[in-house]
């Protein structure tokens, strides 16, 4: 989403890859000290530091380049698409039969290490270990992973809505609204719910956002399987 904002705005920045699965450099003292919550991505302008997507974006928005549109229900989309909880779509086709899912165990474990070898990151470690207890007990309640699944097809009803009346999401012009659409859309790809907007005007929105340059510059990705990810 930040790499499509950034490359929309056509400005010049040079991408930094942090591996957050395999090496774990999230967690090197070198990024925690400008992302304190150990998670990609960052945006660094000189000396000032920019963390979470929409704040990014809105930095983003502020420099120069065309005026991507970013009025209320820009910035309504921009929560909406975000709050989505991209996990639970990835991780509730990972589950054991005792609706567990190894990987996250194995996660939480390696996060009790960390929290061991690494005490200058106990406000981080403390804050993720928390938040892989609740990703596990939400993985092991299918009522909870239901009503994430039924918010995501909410939302892409609603984008369904608004592009039969417009041809972008939040009106007449492209917006920060559709970068974020694209790279979520993409997302549910590779998650094979496309499904929900085949023969919807969804679907020729999405093609009319994939034909864009940005698609391709900002490597979005959505071919390949879950295991991809
Ligand atoms: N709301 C945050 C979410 C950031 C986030 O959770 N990033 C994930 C990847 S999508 C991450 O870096 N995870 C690192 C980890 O799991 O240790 C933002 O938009 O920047």
């Amino acid at each position: 989403m930040a790499r499509l904002v950034l490359i929309e705005k056509g400005l010049d920045f040079r991408r930094q890859e942090i591996d957050i699965m395999d090496t774990n450099e999230q967690f090197e003292p070198w990024y925690v000290t400008m992302n304190p919550r150990a998670v990609v991505p960052t945006l660094r302008i000189d000396d000032e530091i920019v963390t979470d997507t929409i704040n990014i974006v809105n930095r983003a928005q502020t420099m120069t380049g065309p005026d991507l549109s970013d009025d209320d229900t820009v910035q309504n989309w921009l929560k909406d698409i975000m709050a989505l909880h991209y996990g639970v779509l990835l991780y509730r086709n990972r589950l054991d039969a005792d609706g567990t899912a190894p990987q996250i165990i194995a996660r939480g474990q390696f996060l009790q290490q960390l929290a061991q070898d690494r005490p200058d990151l106990a406000d981080t470690t403390k804050a993720r270990l928390e938040g892989n207890r609740r990703f596990q007990d939400l993985l092991r309640n299918p009522d909870q992973v239901g009503q994430h699944l039924d918010a995501t097809r909410g939302l892409v009803d609603r984008m369904i809505d608004a592009v039969s009346l417009q041809p972008y999401l939040a009106g007449e012009e492209y917006s920060l609204a559709d970068s974020f659409a694209t790279a979520a859309l993409a997302r549910l790809i590779i998650h094979e719910l496309d499904e929900w907007w085949s023969d919807t005007p969804l679907e020729d929105y999405y093609q009319r956002m994939k034909s864009r340059p940005s698609f391709k510059l900002a490597d979005v990705i959505d071919t390949g399987t879950e295991r991809d990810l």
